[in-house]
């Protein structure tokens, strides 16, 4: 069996690179608006904040550490969060690309994302818009043909480069049944270590389904491979995000927000990633569910210390 969480560790991920600028105008695109975002989040609650970079000038998703560290340094003076970099990027990013912010700024955690896969952004163009930007449209359409690869070598660079090399440890993002057996072969080749913080993650087109059915499955074969030595957490896309890591809350388990995954609150556009993270407060602070601090979130995966990263 996964760990009980006696805390829930909010993760927040704040702009990601699913979502564009014209689909919501509360997306944050430069430095200034992910500092701002990601701090808010973190005085409303999460103890892990999940990061990408984008083009400050037109949003787009970019690697350029030089980004990156616009606003690293600021969310690391005015929070104690633990700072999580994406190694996912964007699925038309090289790996080398993908990693050159996390491998200069060595930070507490990052995401390995645990197989190559269809990573269908293109049903988003079926809603008529007036695009901001000509990148926008042209990138969704991209994810019709292309693949998001990560391969086992890929996976085995990330663990020895940033894992080994830089003492980061890993936001497992699995995001079907086949990911975790991938990661329990990391596991029986020790390259992975316990206490694993493995991401359920649901609603992706060309990964699990989002619903009640399919998170039990995870669970019950993350359960068979892991046991004891595992901590799990749910994010789940667009609108099945709130009840299924309400859900995650109630079997022992993480949860994860932001507009990375999800730009709504109840009906709504949700105004702010702190929105978030508020709303799911009050639902696990309804269910007597109490909310880790990031000094037990740090000792819960057991990370090096925000003393101990590179900005
Ligand atoms: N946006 C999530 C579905 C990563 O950054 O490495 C996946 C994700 C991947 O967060
Ligand atoms: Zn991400």
């Amino acid at each position: 069996m996964a760990k009980p969480a006696r805390k829930v560790i909010i993760t927040c991920a704040v702009t990601g690179s699913v979502h564009t600028p014209t689909m919501s105008p509360y997306l944050p695109v430069t430095p200034d608006e992910i500092a701002a975002e990601a701090i808010a989040a973190a005085e409303a609650g999460a103890s892990i904040l999940h990061l990408h970079a984008r083009d400050p000038n037109d949003g787009r998703p970019t690697a350029d550490p030089g980004v990156f560290m616009q606003f690293l340094p600021r969310i690391k003076q005015s929070t104690d969060a633990v700072i999580n970099i994406s190694t996912g990027g964007s699925s038309l990013m090289t790996l080398d690309d993908r990693l050159a912010a996390s491998l200069q700024a060595q930070p507490e955690m990052c995401s390995l994302n645990m197989g190559s896969m269809n990573f269908g952004l293109y049903p988003m163009l079926d809603r008529p818009r007036e695009w901001k930007h000509e990148w926008e449209p042209k990138l969704l359409e991209a994810t019709r043909s292309t693949v998001f690869k990560n391969s086992f070598a890929d996976i085995e660079d990330i663990l020895v480069r940033l894992g080994q090399g830089c003492g980061t440890r890993f936001e497992f993002e699995c995001y079907d049944v086949g990911h975790l057996y991938t990661l329990a072969h990391f596991r029986d080749r020790n390259l992975v270590q316990a206490p694993l913080f493995i991401q359920f993650v649901l609603g992706i087109l060309g990964g699990i389904g989002a619903d009640a059915d399919n998170l039990s499955h995870m669970k019950r074969i993350a359960d068979k491979l892991f046991g004891d030595d595992y901590r799990f957490s749910v994010l789940a896309a667009g609108r099945a995000q709130m009840p299924l890591i309400t859900m995650a809350a109630t079997m022992g388990g993480n949860v994860r927000v932001g507009l990375e995954d999800s730009l709504f609150d109840g009906r709504d556009l949700a105004r702010s990633n702190a929105d978030q993270v508020r709303r799911i407060r009050a639902i696990l602070e309804s269910l007597s569910l109490d909310i880790a601090t990031p000094t037990e979130a740090r000792e819960m995966l057991a990370l090096k210390g925000g003393d101990r990263v590179a900005f």
